[in-house]
């Protein structure tokens, strides 16, 4: 073989390493600098879950942006992404997914765990001009009985109000602000909250409960709400610059409205009307790496 050759060879081989790290890595990683911080107006703060400024514990499992454009290639994940429906055009899902229905092994501490702040926790930097007691809602996607679990956090701290988010509903995005007790497996209204001692800046974290978790938003609110609609409100931003949201295919379908209704009989709808991000609609592409 010449020199030039093998000069070649090396080449592509180092470009070829590069962009495997690169195509591996890529999806976990923050799009936001530290710098962004949201702000909680009127009682109440939305932040996109793919907006999170850092994450920590990443040994066993990890949180992945995903788009309509790029997926991690993380198996095993037994489902497809829903990014296509997601606010903003993304989403986050914490991967790799080994226990997907009652029947797989539950390994504590790899793909479940009880204990909040131990396996993949996001980051986000709000300002809170009030302080008080908020309910935490989040937007789920699961697919089937399990994957539907988080913790939330608060300055390093993760008290009980904030431990075991439990989801219910299945095949498409779902807004839930619930507690999983002894008493009721599919949670609790009203008993999942976050108290703010202090007005200023906060860091607000969420943990894996679940592996394969698709999580799309989340919302702080004074008002103890009984539903969410849609993609719930607009994200404010105090400091800092928001990334623009992702294109959607245009080939996407949106989240189906015939969806089996969850919506409590006897409620109040008090939540602001939706205010979809709006993302561009873009040529129909399958993500990469499913
Ligand atoms: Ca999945
Ligand atoms: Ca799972
Ligand atoms: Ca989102």
């Amino acid at each position: 073989m010449t020199i030039r050759w093998t000069v070649l060879l090396m080449f592509f081989s180092l470009a070829w390493g590069l962009s495997a790290a690169r195509g591996a890595e890529a999806p976990s990683v923050p799009l936001v600098s530290e710098d962004l911080i949201f702000e909680e107006v009127e009682g109440s703060v939305a932040v996109e879950a793919e907006h999170f400024f850092k994450q920590t514990h990443t040994d066993v499992r990890r949180w992945y942006i995903t788009t309509p454009q790029t997926a991690p290639n993380v198996p095993p994940d037994g489902d497809p992404p829903h990014a296509s429906s997601a606010s903003g055009g993304a989403c986050v899902e914490v991967l790799p997914d080994t226990r997907r229905t009652h029947d797989d092994k539950l390994i504590t501490g790899e793909n479940f765990t009880n204990r909040p702040g131990k396996i993949a926790i996001l980051y986000y930097k709000v300002h809170f001009n009030t302080a008080g007691r908020y309910y935490v809602w989040g937007r789920l996607y699961s697919t089937n009985t399990e994957d539907n679990g988080m913790h939330a956090g608060i300055d390093g701290e993760w008290p009980d109000s904030g431990k075991r988010m439990q989801w219910t509903g299945r095949d498409r995005w779902v807004w839930k602000s619930k507690q999983r007790t002894k008493e009721k497996h599919t949670g609790e209204p009203h008993k999942l909250y976050l108290d703010v001692a202090e007005p200023g800046e906060h860091v607000i974290m969420f943990s894996m409960r679940e592996d394969g978790t698709e999580f799309d938003k989340w919302l702080m609110t004074l008002e103890p709400k009984q539903w969410i609609d849609g993609p719930g409100p607009d994200p404010r931003v105090k400091k800092g610059q928001l990334p623009p949201p992702f294109a959607i295919p245009e080939c996407a379908s949106a989240q189906p409205a015939s969806a089996p209704a969850t919506r409590p009989a006897a409620t109040t709808a008090t939540a602001p009307a939706s205010q979809p991000l709006a993302p561009q609609r873009a040529p129909c592409t399958r993500p990469a790496g499913r």
